[in-house]
């Protein structure tokens, strides 16, 4: 049978510490869903078709993704994937506790499906949407951080001109 992942997150947006994760759980699982869900604690700067649209067009080489979104619980969507595994990527000690909360309240919720860690790149340790959109806000450059697709909505999105 294929083995079926789901990677969630807000992506708001994108960035490379979250492709890099992408692409490793693409090299050893057949299908994953890049699921865009909502996270109760976060208000998003793009919208959800505008989140989609930028994962679309930096995975769109990487054959066995399917972007997708869900406004519901993750577990239920993991189901309804036939997902057995949730993926998700570890950064710093700081992510440790959030992580492990979520990942025992989705045990909880179903038994049957595992959550996998990926440990980031050391290079990306730091990296986060949110301290990537703290820098671009100012007109800071992103280069490297995330793609450059993102770095052009980033720039549009908060009306900065390029000296
Ligand atoms: N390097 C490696 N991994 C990274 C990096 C980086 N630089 N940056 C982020 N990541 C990882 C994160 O650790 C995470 O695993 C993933 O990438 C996505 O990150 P975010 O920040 O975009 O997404 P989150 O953490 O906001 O996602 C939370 C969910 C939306 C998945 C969660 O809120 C959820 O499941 N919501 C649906 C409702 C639900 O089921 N809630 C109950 C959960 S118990």
């Amino acid at each position: 049978p294929e083995k079926i992942a789901v990677v969630p997150g807000s992506f708001d947006p994108i960035t490379n510490g979250h492709l890099d994760i992408i692409k490793r759980a693409a090299d050893v699982f057949d299908i994953v869903y890049v699921a865009v869900l909502n996270n109760s604690s976060k208000k998003p700067l793009f919208s959800l078709d505008e989140r989609m649209a930028l994962i679309e067009e930096v995975t769109k080489t990487i054959p066995n993704i399917r972007i997708d979104s869900s406004s519901g619980l993750l577990i239920d969507y993991a189901r309804s994937k036939k997902a057995k595994v949730i993926v998700r990527g570890l950064r710093a000690i700081s992510d440790f506790e959030y992580e492990m909360q979520i990942t025992s309240m989705n045990k909880f919720l179903d038994e049957s499906i595992e959550t996998f860690f990926i440990m980031t790149k050391n290079k990306y340790s730091f990296l986060s949407s949110s301290i990537v959109k703290e820098v671009a806000q100012y007109g800071g450059s992103v280069e490297g951080l995330v793609p450059p697709h993102v770095e052009l909505a980033l720039n549009e999105k908060f009306k900065f001109k390029k000296k």
